[in-house]
């Protein structure tokens, strides 16, 4: 549906890089609307629930370290097919095979720095989880963008 809402985030390497507003630009381009954004520093606790399907794993505690390591930019975007259309638009989890084009295939070089998260299309509540994650509910707003009626037929 055209309500379809994924959580998104620019990591603290693509904050520290400067890249919030082209990432930005490129889900507002490509016809997504903003729900939500969050300008904020990710704990450790909230860290360890956000990637808690890696516990465990050899790159997990590096991860942690890496996406409290500073300021992210957190957001909602909503729009038909959303959460398979981002992740798309990311590439692939390691910038090394993404095709240029995608935000990590144009942004990107290593696998543990790797820009931006998008919810995983494939885990059915991914999406759901993350959002409530990080927002509260009357932090997500609910519009008409003036473009809507030229996006969807
Ligand atoms: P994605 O971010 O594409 O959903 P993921 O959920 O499998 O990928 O992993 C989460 C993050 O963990 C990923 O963006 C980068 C890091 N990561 C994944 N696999 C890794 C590995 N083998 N070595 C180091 N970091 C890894
Ligand atoms: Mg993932």
């Amino acid at each position: 549906s055209e309500n379809e809402r994924t959580f998104v985030m620019i990591k603290p390497d693509g904050v520290q890089r400067g890249l919030i507003g082209e990432i930005v630009t490129r889900f507002e381009d490509r016809g997504l609307k903003l729900a939500g954004g969050k300008f904020m520093r990710i704990d450790e606790e909230l860290a360890h629930e956000h990637y808690g399907e890696h516990e465990g794993k050899p790159f997990f505690e590096g991860l942690v370290d890496f996406i409290t390591s500073g300021p992210v930019f957190a957001m909602v975007w909503e729009g038909q097919d959303a959460t398979r259309q981002v992740r798309d638009m990311m590439g692939e989890t390691d910038p090394a095979d993404s095709a240029p084009g995608t935000i990590r295939g144009d942004f990107g070089l290593d696998l543990g720095r790797n820009v931006v998260h998008g919810s995983d299309h494939e885990d059915e509540g991914a999406n759901e989880r993350e959002i409530d994650l990080f927002f509260d509910e009357e932090e997500l707003l609910d519009y008409e963008r003036i473009d809507e009626n030229w996006l969807y037929e």
